[in-house]
């Protein structure tokens, strides 16, 4: 994987790049649409390609570890090949998962033990294990094994989690460089900056990842119920210490306006289930802000969701219809309101993108971020 710094903001610390994977390319800053068990709830492919115009999506090593399962996955040759997704694709490595959605976990140096949310099976991952399980799954970027530690945190706690996280990915980097890819391309492994919302601890842990030198860096465990000005405050004090020629992930984030203050702090690749799973219950983001269909405002408004964003949900579709589909709990609807989520969640990256290459990008953003938060 390769990273090309293509412009940067003079009036803030925004980027525009391309990252360069065995799978295409990604145009940055971008979002990456939630494929938790190896599907984008609700989106067909076809979808995600053409009206989307998504470039990258994500997976995430603990549900497909427990279902399907490896064996299927190293039959299949691999996640591309299981779901039909020929472009990138990130896996995360079960750090968080583990944490939010298994019932009894046990943190040890070794690993982390866990009971499966399916069926209660007990399971350990290590950091080797995490990368192997990676091997297995394909994606083009992995993460490595890390605690992402809740908010909010003992000092003492973050402190001992972080050291143990670095500890954990030295493990990682350790196996995955002795090992290679199973189908024949080259696989990139992330670090992950963690230190809670500690300044000093943000600072001993971008250091150390940076010094890792690897080809791309991630920032976790913000947007875990933090202010959003704390966080804001984290990601620049790491983005200030993180390299400036490979691409910075910040993971979960978030809302559009937490995209684009981060985008505007030197944040270049987010994903958040929040276009995905809040669609599945009526909340639509917009050009013109957050609408929640369910309202019977909508009940007689012909006009489409987003007249500005136009795209396949709103060329087709009116605020009526779609909010007819959510009171019959027709399929449907949880299907169009995803695919206009993610195609507003994209169309903003392309367009932060756009505006940092037209050297434009802090006022359109001041303008975006009052807008976007309106509701409707
Ligand atoms: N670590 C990992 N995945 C994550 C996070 C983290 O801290 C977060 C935090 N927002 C989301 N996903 N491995």
């Amino acid at each position: 994987m390769t990273f090309d710094l293509v412009a940067q903001d003079p009036q803030t610390k925004a980027r525009a790049g391309v990252v360069h994977t065995a799978h295409g390319s990604i145009q940055t800053p971008i979002f990456m649409p939630v494929g938790t068990a190896g599907s984008v709830k609700a989106v067909h492919q076809r979808e995600l390609k053409e009206d989307i115009k998504a470039q990258i999506i994500l997976g995430n090593t603990y549900h497909l570890y427990l279902r399907p399962g490896l064996d299927v996955l190293r039959q299949a040759g691999g996640l591309h090949k299981f779901n039909g997704w020929d472009r990138p694709i990130l896996t995360d490595s079960g750090g968080y998962q583990v944490y939010s959605l298994s019932k009894t976990r046990k943190i040890k140096e070794e690993g982390v033990k866990f009971r499966s949310h399916i069926d209660g099976s007990e399971h350990l991952f290590s950091p080797e294990g995490v990368m192997d399980i990676q091997r297995v799954i394909g994606a083009d970027i992995i993460m490595a094994f890390d605690e992402c530690t809740p908010w909010p945190c003992e000092y003492s706690y973050a402190s001992r989690s972080l050291d143990m996280t670095h500890r954990w990915l030295q493990r990682c980097i350790a196996r995955f460089d002795s090992t290679e890819g199973l189908y024949g391309y080259q696989q990139t492994l992330f670090p992950i900056v963690q230190g809670s919302t500690f300044k000093d601890l943000r600072v001993r842990s971008a250091e150390f990842i940076a010094a890792q030198g690897r080809e791309g860096n991630a920032i976790g465990g913000l947007s875990v119920g933090e202010p959003a000005e704390l966080m804001y405050e984290m990601t620049e004090i790491v983005c200030d210490i993180l390299p400036q020629d490979k691409p910075r992930y910040l993971m979960g984030v978030g809302t559009p306006a937490n995209i684009l203050e981060n985008i505007a702090l030197g944040v270049d690749m987010f994903d958040c289930v929040l276009p995905t799973r809040n669609a599945r219950n009526g909340m639509l983001f917009t050009t013109q802000g957050i609408i929640n269909i369910k309202n019977k405002k909508w009940a007689d408004d012909f006009s489409p969701v987003d007249a500005e964003l136009g795209g396949y949900a709103s060329t087709f579709y009116s605020k009526a219809y779609l909010r007819h589909l959510f009171q019959a709990s027709e399929y449907l609807a949880g299907m169009i309101a995803s695919v206009h989520n993610l195609t507003f969640y994209l169309w903003l990256v392309g367009e932060a993108r756009q505006q940092i290459l037209a050297g434009t990008f802090r006022e359109w953003k001041e303008r975006m971020v009052k807008q976007v938060m309106v509701r409707l």
